[in-house]
């Protein structure tokens, strides 16, 4: 099988190396300092044609770059980070177990050089693509995002990669494509959890094409200035953060593009909890428990408050208008 190296002529040079774990901590007050922050200044050239195009331009503001700030940037949040410790500690990645510890404890079996990712379905440029080839495909930057868990948790965590749609461009989806599937490693040599039957292996997700195509959903290689930990989905994952955290899936292998809605893996294992949106809703509440509150990781103590959630985790303004006119209580 051949494995492309590179986007033939389509490679953005990297504006931006991972920064090193000890200037990580200064670069991060200077992101809180600034307040555009450092993402958002990185984000601002293309995105701001992107938020214009999607009718983003907020009232009294009419220049694209001021739409852009305030659309993308304005999304990149400014709360405490979560510490790297609670981050790569406490997770959820089924492969290697259930428990929120069995993840770090184990995940460091999975191999994950060489890689590679299969591009496929309706698209013009299929093909299996080296990660080096993605990583270098678009300019990385660090964006500040939160993400909630459907069990009631969230984290505050510093990403580094670039918007998915990027990549999509590259490949050139055909009119017919409406869905994007996101299939990840299962390789029962490593995961132990694989040969369990908690869910149906390999591990799949779907967005749809709009979803996919947000410049706010993020392809994701590394996390607080490094490269991705296995436990957070090396080497390369998705980041969906107005979604429950499941939708974002850990260590691609496939990306399909499809004409019909991809059943999900926990869509299969549980239709009437996990649906095919799982945007966060503090409205909506799980068969089993209420989504309305949250426990941040790392910051509260146990008996601490619980934070109020915010409806699509506080990003509304940025992807609420992709929803509009559907009813989101079916369409959970
Ligand atoms: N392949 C794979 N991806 C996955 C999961 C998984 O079990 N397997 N768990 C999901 C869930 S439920 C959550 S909340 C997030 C957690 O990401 P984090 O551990 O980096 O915080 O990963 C998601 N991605
Ligand atoms: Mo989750």
């Amino acid at each position: 099988m051949l494995i492309k190296t590179d986007f033939h002529g389509f490679v953005h040079p990297t504006s931006s190396d991972i920064t090193p774990p000890t200037a990580y901590q200064s670069r991060r007050d200077m992101i809180r300092l600034m307040a555009s922050g450092v993402a958002g200044a990185a984000l601002a050239s293309w995105v701001g044609r992107e938020a214009l195009a999607q009718g983003w331009v907020p009232p009294g503001q009419h220049t694209p770059l001021s739409a852009s700030k305030s659309a993308v940037a304005g999304a990149l949040t400014m709360e405490k980070v979560t510490p790297y410790k609670d981050a790569s500690t406490y997770n959820n990645l089924y492969e290697f177990g259930t428990d929120k510890s069995d993840p770090a404890q184990y995940a460091q079996a999975m191999a994950i050089s060489p890689w590679s990712v299969e591009i496929e379905g309706l698209v013009k440029k299929p093909g299996r693509f080296a990660l080096e080839a993605l990583q270098k495909l678009s300019a990385q930057e660090e964006r500040i995002y939160r993400l909630r868990c459907v069990e009631g948790w969230s984290m505050v965590i510093p990403w580094v990669g670039y918007s998915l749609a990027e990549l999509i461009r590259k490949v050139e989806p055909l009119g017919s494509a409406k869905y994007v599937e996101f299939v990840t490693l299962a390789d029962p040599k490593t995961m132990p959890g694989v040969r369990s039957s908690v869910l149906d292996w390999p591990y799949v997700e779907g967005l749809r094409m709009d979803e996919a195509m947000h410049p706010l959903t993020l392809l994701a290689f590394g996390m607080y200035g490094e490269a991705l930990p296995k436990q957070n989905g090396a080497p390369l994952r998705l980041v969906v953060p107005w979604k429950y955290g499941f939708k974002s899936g850990k260590s691609l292998v496939k990306i399909r593009f499809t004409e019909n809605q991809p059943m999900t893996a926990w869509g299969r294992a549980a239709p009437r909890e996990y649906g095919f949106y799982s945007n966060v809703n503090p409205n909506v509440d799980h068969p089993r428990w209420s989504q309305a509150t949250e426990r941040r990781i790392g910051e509260d103590g146990l008996f601490a408050k619980k934070r109020k959630t915010l409806l699509f985790n506080g990003y509304d303004a940025q992807v609420g208008q992709m929803y509009a006119g559907m009813d989101l209580k079916k369409f959970f």
